[in-house]
């Protein structure tokens, strides 16, 4: 318990004590936390993934993911913040406990932790994995264009020494074949797919790798929007949202597309705070406000995924 009860939700972790929270939060809520290994990253650390909900039959489920990219601290601290939030106030906040009672969430707290790693020892600034590239002496891949969702055809390059590289194949990092790989074991389960990114206060949906809008665009759109009215509702926080292509810029083999095309119709990126003035750098004093406003939109996809 005193692990747990010490560890600082408004500070940013490094990857240590993160992982020692991932086991502790797991063993302090039998009941409601599990944790599990789904993979190693190419550095050989262990990928830990959080199960949290109450057990039951045919639950469906919502996959999160944070730290795609190294430099985006305030989403690996999102996700702490989450699990956290969800074993305190179940039994107590109607809405969480329904949540919980009817859904599991699985919660990837962080993915590329090569690369946070390397943000905390070296690069406060690295965005990608930390693999070998064969023929080059740069390292690393974005594992956010390293999805089967048009692969490497727009938005991302082809030079390993590029922060938007896409490697050398669709899954080549360890990191994104393991996240692929237990969505595709758990696809029937899973509804929603949400992938916690910063900066620039947006909340996206497909499609990125292409113009062409997704078949339930009306409906996600008006999810997105609903979602971003829930979010300003704390701090008044304004969120642009709409399919990436258009409202970011178009980039090909992203997660959110792939998870899409691979039967989530609920599958969203978030660009947490903020919108320039300290981006990837945002100071400690703004971790709980924007965990606070950003659960706030993550309950509501919950709910309506949970009601629909
Ligand atoms: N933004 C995302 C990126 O990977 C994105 C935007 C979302 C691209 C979905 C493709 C698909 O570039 C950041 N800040 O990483
Ligand atoms: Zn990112």
């Amino acid at each position: 318990k005193a692990r747990t009860a010490r560890h600082s939700y408004e500070k940013y972790n490094n990857w240590e004590t993160i992982a020692a929270w991932t086991a502790d939060i797991a063993a302090q809520n039998p009941n409601l936390v599990s944790r599990s290994v789904i993979g190693k990253t190419y550095e050989g650390r262990p990928m830990y993934l959080l199960k949290m909900g109450k057990s039951g039959p045919n639950k469906k489920a919502i996959f999160m993911d944070c730290g795609f990219h190294a430099r985006e601290w305030i989403s690996p601290a999102f996700c702490q913040w989450f699990v956290k939030e969800a074993v305190e106030t179940y039994g107590k906040d109607t809405v969480m406990t329904t949540l919980l009672n009817s859904l599991d969430f699985y919660v990837l707290p962080v993915v590329n932790i090569d690369g946070y790693v390397y943000t905390w020892t070296n690069d406060r600034m690295w965005r990608k994995t930390r693999s070998k590239n064969a023929g080059s002496r740069c390292l690393g891949t974005d594992p956010n264009r390293n999805f089967n969702a048009g692969w490497c055809t727009l938005g991302a390059s082809k030079s390993p020494c590029d922060a938007t590289y896409c490697g050398s194949a669709p899954e080549s990092e360890m990191e994104t074949k393991a996240l692929a790989d237990f969505i595709r074991e758990h696809v029937s389960t899973i509804k929603a797919y949400l992938t916690i990114h910063s900066y620039s206060q947006l909340l996206l949906f497909p499609y990125s790798y292409t113009y062409n809008l997704p078949s339930n665009y009306e409906e996600l759109n008006s999810i997105a929007h609903a979602a971003s009215k829930q979010l300003a509702s704390l701090y008044n926080t304004k969120y642009t949202y709409g399919p990436g292509a258009t409202t970011i810029y178009p980039a090909a083999g992203g997660s959110d597309d792939w998870a899409y095309d691979q039967g989530i119709k609920y599958s969203f990126t978030f660009e947490l705070r903020d919108t320039g003035r300290y981006g990837f750098i945002l100071p400690e004093s703004q971790i709980k406000p924007t965990c606070e406003e950003t659960s706030l939109a993550v309950k509501y996809i919950a709910n309506y995924v949970l009601e629909h």
